[in-house]
């Protein structure tokens, strides 16, 4: 495991609302990946298959209740999980395609506008995560998405509160930022994923620093 510069494989992380389109064009650019003959796996946050990913479901279909400072720690600890799989994979070559990942945990909870959860408080429980190489954020406004089938199924998916998830979204862009517009057809924002992905898969294969949470 190693932040140093050996070839190894990306980190790149899909971030937007809800049902934007994120996991469509998730499943599209490892399939691309792989018929390009990169070794590349797709993984997803939270992921609801660990103990702590049951209790987070439970609370996103609204079958439990949490206070939000457990709820942000849960989502947080979820990641923490796999951290040591993730940097094995990443320094094994694989590239790790993640629909979701600290950045959607800072957004939602930095969106309740709890006081004492606020954004420094926020992105402090993610540090010892490796920082994505690339986060392709799927633009699209809480309205136009809020239209979209299966819509309002789990907690957040209200359009108020989307809005706010947005602007949270957009505090946390920087350079490592590739805002596409999540309006066109999937084969359309495929092709624009594929344009800034591929140049980020080549620089890891070539040793790129992988970097930290928040630096
Ligand atoms: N979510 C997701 C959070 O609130 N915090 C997090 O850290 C992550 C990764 O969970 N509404 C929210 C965003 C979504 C929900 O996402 C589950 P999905 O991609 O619909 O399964």
């Amino acid at each position: 495991v190693s932040y140093g510069q050996s070839s190894r494989g990306a980190l790149i992380v899909f971030e937007g609302g809800d049902r934007c389109g994120k996991t469509t064009q998730c499943r599209k650019l490892v399939e691309r990946l792989r018929s390009q003959g990169v070794d590349a796996v797709m993984w997803r946050f939270p992921d609801r298959s660990t103990s702590i990913g049951q209790a987070i479901n439970a609370y996103l279909v609204e079958q439990s209740h949490m206070d939000d400072a457990v709820a942000h720690l849960l989502f947080a600890a979820n990641r923490m999980e796999k951290r040591e799989e993730m940097l094995r994979l990443l320094s094994g070559r694989t590239t790790l395609v993640v629909d979701r990942y600290s950045y959607s945990g800072v957004a939602y909870t930095a969106a309740k506008g709890v006081p004492h959860l606020s954004m420094d408080y926020c992105r402090a429980v993610e540090v010892g995560l490796p920082a994505a190489d690339l986060v392709i954020f799927m633009d699209m406004t809480a309205e136009a998405t809020a239209a979209r089938g299966g819509y309002g199924q789990e907690r957040y998916e209200k359009v108020d509160f989307q809005q706010k998830v947005m602007k949270a979204f957009e505090a946390l862009r920087d350079e490592r930022w590739a805002v596409i517009d999540a309006s066109g057809t999937i084969d359309d924002i495929h092709q624009k994923v594929a344009a800034v992905a591929e140049p980020v898969v080549q620089r890891a294969l070539a040793g790129s620093a992988l970097g930290r949470l928040w630096d």
